[in-house]
């Protein structure tokens, strides 16, 4: 049994966001039925096509485990539909843009009135406040986070990551907020609603720097690498490059190869308990005792000095061999990998957290898996559904719509074309 056995979920989510928390849901064991827009479904499904005819690797990534019901959810029996489903679910997670429900006539108040026990939760770009109403996407998010302006190098422009901190960070909120809901519904008897905005997700994983940010008022910080060169502190957390965040000096590294890989880089903190192993291995010595680099703060002005010479030695490694060679010291290094690298990663393989799924219109593609593990819930990912793949079993099955009238909501249109001719 999975930990969410039993736990239905009306995923009325969109784009990333949303369909990261319900994939999520699918993959603890929850059985989510995604409500589409008949004949068009989820905008990603033909976004970044690569695969002519094919669901998207946008879409097919982020709606495992799910299964998929056509409806318009604007017309009259869609809307009958859809509160048979709401009386049927546990929680109703959506993204829309700020509205888009209560324009659908199924506000919070409504929402309760037909089930009492459901959990709405919802994902909205900004939380109460004068942005409320805006539409956000991910980088929106990343920078009114407190992210860009703290990511970069300080004589360039704000950056924004790699990593989907705004969709898929509030993706794992929302659905830390909907498993407690549930927890709660335990013992209330009642559900309530849940609300993750994304500018709200992207400070909690920004909170060390609203940290600097108050260390600010009692002087420079010291561990930034700008302090060490004599460059003086605004008002505001500065970008810190790749400094590390935890107040041990640390670095991106060129290592062997460097000049053709783009990713022949290494981390390296020169953590101050193995000051020592540091310099026997880069061939300093000398540093241990000397005068203005023994001691952790006498170092900070010679910093460039000091990765200089460390750099000097990791060009001469690959990034695999400063690990190899730093990790038994104790010295915490981390090479950069590529995605084509952590794609064939055997290790990330053998835990499922990089899975091969099998797609009848794609064929076999790989994916990240479930980065989660719960020893007595494994994970199975299976694919995404087709559009309206599960259109009638979802209202035979779960919502027992039978003969005639099952026949009528076929032919209303409301659940799409295809499957009245599936029906027939
Ligand atoms: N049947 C009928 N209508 C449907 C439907 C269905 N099954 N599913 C959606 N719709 C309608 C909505 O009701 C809405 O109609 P109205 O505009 O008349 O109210 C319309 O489709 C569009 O929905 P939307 O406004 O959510 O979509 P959008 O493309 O305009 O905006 C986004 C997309 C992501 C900017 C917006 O949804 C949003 O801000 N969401 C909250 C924040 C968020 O999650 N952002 C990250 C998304 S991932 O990058």
């Amino acid at each position: 049994m999975k930990a969410l056995e039993g736990v239905k979920i009306l995923d009325f989510t969109h784009v990333q966001s949303g369909p990261t928390c319900t994939q999520l849901l699918a993959w603890f064991g929850a059985d989510v039925l995604k409500v589409e827009r008949p004949g068009v479904g989820d905008a990603t499904r033909k976004q970044l096509v690569d695969v002519p005819g094919a669901d998207s690797l946008y879409f097919t990534m982020l709606n495992h485990n799910k299964r998929s019901i056509e409806l318009n959810s604007k017309n009259e029996t869609g809307k009958k539909i859809l509160t048979r489903l709401i009386e049927e679910c546990d929680v109703l997670v959506e993204n829309f843009a700020p509205g888009a429900l209560d324009r659908m006539g199924f506000s919070w108040e409504r929402i309760q009135e037909i089930n009492p026990r459901i959990i709405m939760a919802s994902v909205k770009g900004f939380g109460p406040g004068k942005y409320e109403d805006c539409k956000v996407y991910e980088n929106v998010a990343q920078c009114a986070g407190g992210s860009a302006s703290t990511t970069g190098f300080r004589d360039g422009p704000p950056l924004v990551t790699g990593a989907q901190i705004g969709d898929s960070g509030t993706g794992l909120h929302l659905a830390l907020g909907i498993v407690t809901a549930l927890y709660h519904r335990e013992k209330s008897g009642r559900g309530q609603k849940v609300l993750a905005p994304m500018q709200d997700g992207v400070l909690n994983l920004c909170r060390v720097k609203l940290r600097d940010q108050q260390r600010l008022k009692a002087g420079p910080l010291k561990e930034y690498s700008q302090y060490g060169e004599g460059e003086p502190f605004g008002e505001a957390t500065p970008r810190a490059g790749n400094d590390s965040g935890g107040g041990q000096p640390g670095r991106i590294l060129k290592c062997k190869g460097w000049e053709t890989d783009p990713n022949a880089y290494t981390y390296f903190i020169t953590q101050a308990a193995v000051w020592g192993n540091v310099c026997d291995v880069i061939g300093k010595p000398e540093w241990k005792d000397a005068e203005g680099y023994a001691k952790p703060e006498d170092r900070l002005d010679k910093l460039n000095e000091i990765f200089g010479a460390i750099e000097e030695w990791t060009m001469t490694k690959t990034k695999f061999e400063v690990m190899d060679i730093c990790n038994p010291l104790n010295i915490p290094v981390g090479p950069i990998l590529s995605t084509k690298e952590l794609i064939e990663d055997e290790g990330l393989r053998a835990t499922g957290t990089i899975v091969d799924v099998d797609h009848p219109e794609r064929g076999t593609y790989s994916s990240v898996g479930c980065p989660i593990k719960l020893s007595d819930s494994p994970v199975e990912v299976t694919r995404s559904p087709l559009l309206g793949e599960h259109t009638l079993e979802i209202l035979q099955e779960v919502l027992g719509y039978q003969g005639e009238e099952l026949e009528e909501i076929v032919n209303s249109g409301a659940v799409g074309e295809p499957k009245r001719a599936a029906a027939e």
